[in-house]
């Protein structure tokens, strides 16, 4: 924590989470490890859900300071999908917003750590770069979630080289209505936290209110995902607004369009939880004939395009120290990571990607891979064949689909799916069939389903 230090010794009255100063927040993440230092005295790795507040930053930084490894929980989850993650991990100590202490069982919630006696406790100053800050679930192609370490060396080498590329102003404000248990909202939190800025942050996403922060100059930077920006676009001017950082799916061509007339600082970004949020950008009004592109690598960032086909697109790899080194208890993958991602370089260095990993659907920001999906509808013996596929959807991006074959029906399945699985991955439809397309080897074709 020491960014922290430093920044309310340095600029301590200068705002740094809504209203509250760098001094403020030091101040109270002191008191916050004080109060918590003996519930987690024996604890190495714990667990936090909660909707973005600044409260949940105080929380955070408190077991950052306190050296722990902390798991942060996706709040769409069930309690069923939670409890799955609590376990693999062997967390046993989570702590929750006051809200959601319901949802995990034996959970601690923020009203009740500031009941618990404090104990003096010292704000841990300097980590090395190995050490585990916080644990992200994403979800894999087999199905099962990866846990992905994010050690201090990846947030020090990626807030210094994402400062370089977006460059510092000192009245900076970067609204945090991305969520902070995913890269794209806490590498906002740990972006001003090294650059000594102000931040807002918004638990709900509500479009008026962000207008408003707009209008009124209060924000000038804000990180979105397409899904977001689409709801907001029709009534949106530039205004005081210096970028706005767009990415976690597909960006629809229509929206790149809008926001060029509009006269939007839109800079896409091109990143992922392995690599602590953005590793390539761009700003769509400097570069417009690179509209399609995702932008640049960030400093100390190298792409490569591994077995190209004839046109030169091929599988998209990245090195770079913003990257973990191996998903949690398992093997490093080595000198560079495959994203799974298709594209290709041009001649001036910008990546274009094609396809994005294999199978996945991207649900407002969500990432869904069918094989969770099915590998659950499986579980019922009625089902003798099952196949998730994406569909376009205008809100949303993606949504999924299910096919099934089996004798079942619609509401029987969704109500077997829904206290398994997050909202945002139950399929919009389900089509019963007779039976699925197949290849000659009785693989299913997918890419033959039509939605
Ligand atoms: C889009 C969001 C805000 C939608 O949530 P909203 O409007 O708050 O919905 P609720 O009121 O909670 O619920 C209403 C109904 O909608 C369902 N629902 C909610 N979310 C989804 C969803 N995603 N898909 C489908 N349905 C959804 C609810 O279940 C509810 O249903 P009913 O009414 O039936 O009860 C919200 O989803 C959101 O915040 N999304 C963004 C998530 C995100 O941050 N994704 C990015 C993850 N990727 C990364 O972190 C790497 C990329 C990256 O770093 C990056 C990305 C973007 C910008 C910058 C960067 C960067 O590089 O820094
Ligand atoms: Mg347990
Ligand atoms: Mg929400
Ligand atoms: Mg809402």
């Amino acid at each position: 924590m020491k960014w922290l230090k430093e920044q309310a010794e340095k600029r301590p009255n200068q705002v740094f989470l809504n209203e509250l100063t760098f001094k403020a927040i030091y101040n109270q993440t002191k008191q916050m490890a004080e109060h918590l230092s003996e519930i987690v005295a024996l604890e190495s790795r714990v667990a936090l859900l909660s909707e973005n507040s600044v409260e949940m930053a105080i929380v955070l930084f408190a077991l950052l300071g306190l050296n722990k490894e902390i798991l942060l929980l996706n709040t769409h989850l069930t309690e069923h999908e939670l409890s799955e993650q609590l376990d693999e991990l062997e967390i046993n100590c989570v702590f929750t917003s006051d809200d959601l202490v319901g949802k995990v069982a034996g959970s601690i919630n923020f009203s009740k750590i500031k009941d618990t006696p404090s104990k003096e406790a010292e704000l841990e100053q300097s980590f090395s770069d190995d050490k585990i800050a916080v644990i992200m679930n994403t979800s894999a192609t087999t199905g099962k979630f990866k846990s992905v370490p994010i050690t201090w060396g990846m947030i020090s080498s990626h807030v210094k080289a994402s400062q370089l590329t977006i460059g510092l102003q000192e009245k900076d404000n970067w609204l945090v209505v991305l969520p902070m248990f995913h890269v794209s909202g806490l590498s906002i939190i740990m972006r001003s936290l090294y650059n000594g800025t102000a931040t807002t942050i918004l638990s709900k996403f509500d479009e008026n209110e962000i207008l408003q922060l707009i209008d009124e100059h209060k924000i000038n930077m804000m990180s979105l995902v397409p899904t977001m920006l689409n709801r907001m676009i029709d009534k949106m001017s530039k205004g005081n607004l210096r970028m706005i950082l767009l990415g976690g799916e597909f960006i629809p061509q229509p929206l790149i369009s809008k926001s060029q007339k509009l006269g939007l600082p839109v800079y896409k970004t091109y990143g992922m939880t392995e690599s602590f949020s953005q590793s390539v950008t761009f700003n769509i009004l400097e570069f417009p004939e690179k509209i399609s592109s995702v932008g640049r690598s960030l400093p100390d960032v190298q792409i490569e395009i591994r077995h190209r086909d004839k046109t030169g697109a091929g599988e998209i790899w990245l090195q770079s120290p913003m990257l973990m080194k191996a998903y949690l208890g398992k093997a490093p993958y080595g000198e560079a990571f495959d994203t799974g991602d298709i594209g290709y370089l041009d001649t001036d260095g910008f990546l274009y990607v094609l396809n994005r990993r294999k199978d996945i659907i991207i649900s407002g920001g969500e990432n869904i891979y069918p094989k969770e999906i099915e590998d659950l509808v499986y579980l019922l013996p009625e089902i003798r064949e099952c196949a998730v596929v994406p569909r376009i959807d205008t809100t949303w991006g993606q949504v999924p689909v299910l096919f099934v074959v089996g004798d079942s029906s619609e509401e029987k399945l969704l109500h077997f799916m829904a206290n398994k699985l997050a909202k945002y991955k139950l399929p919009h439809e389900i089509h019963f069939m007779d039976s699925l397309p197949k290849n000659a080897s009785g693989k299913i074709l997918r890419k033959d389903l039509k939605v």
